[in-house]
This record gives structure tokens, C-alpha cells and sequence, in this order.
């Protein structure tokens, strides 16, 4: 009996002594409890999401109290905002509903969720935070609700089955890389919204076929296209004066491509191995061709340029572009004004340049009849030759 007692007692003193983490398991067992100021309850596998107000945030070591064994996660009318990491590395969660009155989703919300394939974003969230929803790799489709402004960096990266994603004008901002290595993705539609394309939004994404740069367009960031092996021929709209260092790496379906009269510099790598790549169109903005940017173009073979000889020996170019010098360099004589290609514009703002030459510059040989002067006769030439360029060539 004594030595029952005394083994009674040491297994007390064990457990008492027992570090806290042993109970953790209690915690997980618990089925409800309160996230910031909402309440959340378990019923099996699907975790409800209740109240007025925001939900807690958590970490990668601060776990969330659901666990991560949760299938289906329903968020009642009156939450507001997803905690960070809520729901991180929960690869059962197959299912999301948020109501109406969720407007931000925290980053890495649900980063992870490798088998979610079904998220209904309700009608007024407003902010989607970063990698909110990095390697979900079961997604497929998504819809962006209109209240949307502004979208997080890599919010969507390596989705891997993301095929259809409908983005609605008013977003402003679409965050650095936010698509990718999304290696299912054939075709996106931009928001006219957006100002500008961030750095590696469309990085490897493998299967691209079609996307629109939208007018308003300022700048394309560094490596926004690269390795997009798929994509065709995009149309650079006249808004962009700026393209980041290998914004077009490894596009090998381009195979023409016109740079905007604006742009001032194609910067490194920026078409290196665009090996589809047969002519590109430069600007006389252009005043300088950085080392590798036409690096492996060997179909490049015809180079269009709107500018003149003259000009275009004025332009900085690096190194590796032997493509550059092997290709046969056009100059496109008449759009002296620099937009649109030739046009009656033109002869008009020629004529007014033989009268105001400061006001109006021209960056291209004017004596488009070849008579050795440039005068009215020039603009006049100009003119005719928008209707019949067969019988009034420039020169
Ligand atoms: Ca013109
Ligand atoms: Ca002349």
C-alpha cells in the first residue's frame, strides 16, 4: 500500500512538473473561442467565423486555435477583416465563403491551402494582402469582386491549376509578382484602372497566351513577362515611357514588337532570347540600348526605326546586341512628329516647323523631295505622299 502510494505520488510530481506544451493538445481539442473581436466555433471539420469586428491576427509560429485540419470555413455577416495568417497551411480547407462585410484579407491569410478550390469573395472587400492566397495550388478560377482597389504582392503566385481570374476596373495597384509562376494562366484582362505592371506579375507564367497592356499604362516592371514562353505579340500602348531590366526575357512568341515613341531606354536583357523575335520598331526617344537587351534574337533581321541616320548613330548601344548590327535597319522618314506613323499631322506640323523651328522640332532629315532644301514644298510632299506614297516616295 505504501509503495502504491509513493508510485501514486511520483507520477503527481511528473505531470505537475511537466512542461506546459505537453497539455497543448488540450488547446487543439477546443472547439470555440473568441479571434480579436469575432467568436469562431467548430462543428467537425467546418469552422464558423462570428460577430462584429475584426479577427485576430496570427503568425507562422503563432498559430491559429482552429488548427489545420478544417475543410470548410464559413464567415458570418458582420466580420470585417481576415487575420493574417488565418487559415495558413490549412491543406484540407477546400471551401471559402466570405459575406458582404468582410473589406481586407490579411496577408498569407490562406497561403497553402493546397486543396481549396472554391473562394467566394462576397461584394466589399477592398484590400487583399500579400500572398494571401500563395500555392493554393487546387484553384482554378476566381473572381475579384468589383470593391477591389488594390491587390497584394504574389497574392496568387504559384498557383499552379489557376486558369481563369476576372480582375474589374477600379483596381488601382496589383502588387510585385502577383501572378507569378501561375503556370496554368492563358489569358488575362487588365483593369483600365492600373497605372503601372509590377515587377515579376506575370514572372514564368509558362502558359500565357494573351494579356493586355491597358492605355494609362506608365511603366512595366523589372522581369514582368520573363520566361512567359506562350505569350503573343503584345501591344505596348504609347502611355509607357518605362520597361524594367528583362521585363520580356524568353517571350519566344513575340515576333514583332513596337517600342513607344516615349520610351527613352530598352535596359538590360529586356527581349534577350525573344528567339521568335523577327522586327522591332524603335522610337528616335530612344536614346540608349542596354548590354544583352536583343542578347539571342537570331530571327531578328529587320529593325525599324523612326528616326534618322543621323539619329540613330547617336544611340548608346551595350554589348551582346549583335543582333542589332546584323539586322537591316529601316528608317521611317515622315513622322516627324513622332506619333501615329505618317499621317497629314504631319505635313502640318513640317510646315510649321519651316516657320517656328524651335516650337516645333523635327529629329529626321526634313527634305522629303530631295532638292537639297527643307521649305514648304517639303510639307506639301509630305502631304501627297499620305495619299499616293507610290508617286511621291520620300527621300
Ligand atoms: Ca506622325
Ligand atoms: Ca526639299
Amino acid at each position: 500500500m505504501k509503495k502504491l502510494l509513493s508510485i501514486l505520488l511520483v507520477a503527481v510530481l511528473i505531470i505537475t512538473a511537466m512542461p506546459l506544451g505537453a497539455f497543448e493538445f488540450k488547446a487543439s481539442a477546443e472547439t470555440s473561442g473568441t479571434t480579436g473581436e469575432c467568436t469562431w466555433s467548430l462543428d467537425g471539420t467546418v469552422l464558423t467565423i462570428s460577430g462584429n469586428g475584426v479577427m485576430r491576427d496570427y503568425t507562422d509560429s503563432n498559430k491559429a486555435p482552429w488548427g489545420i485540419n478544417i475543410t470548410e470555413v464559413v464567415i458570418e455577416n458582420g466580420v470585417t477583416r481576415i487575420g493574417n495568417y488565418a487559415f495558413y497551411r490549412c491543406t484540407s480547407l477546400e471551401s471559402v465563403s466570405l459575406s458582404d462585410s468582410v473589406k481586407i484579407i490579411g496577408w498569407y491569410a490562406f497561403m497553402y491551402c493546397t486543396s481549396l478550390e472554391n473562394v467566394s469573395l462576397g461584394n466589399s472587400v477592398t484590400i487583399i494582402g500579400d500572398y494571401a492566397f500563395e500555392y493554393c495550388t487546387s484553384l482554378k478560377n476566381i473572381i475579384i469582386p468589383s470593391s477591389v482597389t488594390s491587390i497584394g504582392g504574389g497574392v496568387f503566385s504559384s498557383c499552379d491549376n489557376l486558369e481563369n481570374v476576372i480582375i474589374p476596373d477600379g483596381i488601382t495597384s496589383m502588387g510585385e509578382g502577383m501572378f507569378s509562376s501561375c503556370k496554368s494562366l492563358k489569358n488575362v484582362k487588365l483593369p483600365n484602372t492600373l497605372t503601372s505592371i509590377s515587377g515579376n506579375m506575370f514572372f514564368n507564367c509558362k502558359s500565357l497566351e494573351n494579356v493586355n497592356i491597358p492605355d494609362g499604362i506608365t511603366s512595366i516592371g523589372p522581369s514582368a513577362f520573363n520566361n512567359c514562353v506562350s505569350l503573343n505579340n503584345i501591344t505596348i500602348p504609347s502611355s509607357v515611357t518605362s520597361i524594367g531590366i528583362r521585363a520580356f526575357v524568353d517571350c519566344h512568341k513575340f515576333t514583332n514588337i513596337t517600342i513607344p515613341n516615349g520610351v527613352t531606354s530598352i535596359d538590360f536583357a529586356v527581349f534577350a532570347y525573344c528567339e521568335g523575335l523577327e522586327s522591332v520598331t524603335i522610337p528616335s526617344s530612344v536614346t540608349s540600348i542596354g548590354d544583352y537587351a536583343f542578347e539571342e534574337c537570331p530571327k531578328l533581321t529587320s529593325v525599324y526605326y523612326l528616326g534618322s541616320k543621323e539619329a540613330k548613330a547617336k544611340i548608346s548601344v551595350g554589348s551582346n546586341n549583335s543582333a542589332l548590327d546584323s539586322a537591316k535597319w529601316y528608317y521611317i522618314l515622315g513622322d516627324v512628329d513622332g506619333v501615329e506613323g505618317v499621317t497629314d499631322a504631319d505635313a502640318e506640323y513640317l510646315l510649321m516647323h519651316t516657320f517656328f523651328p524651335e516650337d516645333y522640332p523635327v529629329e529626321q532629315t526634313c527634305d522629303f523631295n530631295g532638292d537639297g532644301n527643307v521649305n514648304d514644298a517639303d510639307a506639301e510632299h509630305l502631304l501627297m505622299f499620305t495619299f499616293f506614297p507610290e508617286d511621291y516616295p520620300l527621300h
